[in-house]
């Protein structure tokens, strides 16, 4: 009977649009702004390092409307995305695959807002951005460093990506997506 019902409701859930609020974090140059943009206009845009936020809204593929939110934590730094948080179905976290010496910055912040109250739960993708650079690491490698295995407490991938290119982000997104229905449907 309880799988039954199970059934239903991931089949009813399917029926309905998901409107998700997802925040795009990351240090600064990892890449966010292009990503976002990539994903709206669906071409590579100059930027400039973000001060405040940027915000669209993708309809993306099986009906899920995402509201993505790319922070610029500028001189306060990563405190001041907290602000952020609340309501938040799910996160990409960029990360400079290439920028290894900030690596160990790039894992103590993920961490930082994973162990926030209210980003319990809430599934995550690392994105490996900038694959196409010589040195890079690799998506598995990435997990390995930042130790995703001992992570247990929210649904999590990492996935690779050359923003300008687009390469690698409807698929990143599409993971992320059925993530957050996945999760809504164990808490609902
Ligand atoms: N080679 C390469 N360069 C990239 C890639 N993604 C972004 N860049 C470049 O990296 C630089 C920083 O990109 P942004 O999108 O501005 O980075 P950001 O994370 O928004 O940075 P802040 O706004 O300062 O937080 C830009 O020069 C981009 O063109 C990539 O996949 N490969
Ligand atoms: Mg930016």
């Amino acid at each position: 009977m309880g799988a039954v019902l199970g059934r239903m409701r991931v089949f009813v859930s399917g029926l309905w649009p998901l409107r998700a609020r997802v925040l795009l974090l990351g240090l600064d140059s990892a890449g966010k702004t292009t990503i976002l943009y990539r994903l709206k206009l669906q071409r590579a845009v100059t930027t400039v390092p973000t001060i405040g936020h940027n915000v669209e809204t993708l309809e993306t593929t099986r009906g899920v409307s995402v509201t993505m939110w790319d922070v610029g934590l500028g001189a306060k730094g990563f405190p001041l995305c907290r602000h952020y948080f609340a309501g938040t179905h799910g996160l990409v976290f960029v990360v400079d695959s290439r920028d290894t010496e900030r690596h160990g910055e790039a894992k103590e912040n993920l961490y930082w807002i994973l162990t926030d109250a209210r980003m319990v739960g809430v599934p995550f993708i690392v994105l490996a951005n900038k694959q196409d650079l010589e040195g890079a690491r690799s998506p598995a490698e990435l997990a390995l460093d930042f130790e995703l295995e001992k992570w247990k407490y929210s649904e999590w991938e990492v996935c690779g990506c050359c923003a300008p290119a687009g390469e690698g982000l409807l698929e990143a997104l599409e993971k992320l997506n059925e993530m957050i229905k996945e999760q809504r449907i164990r808490t609902s």
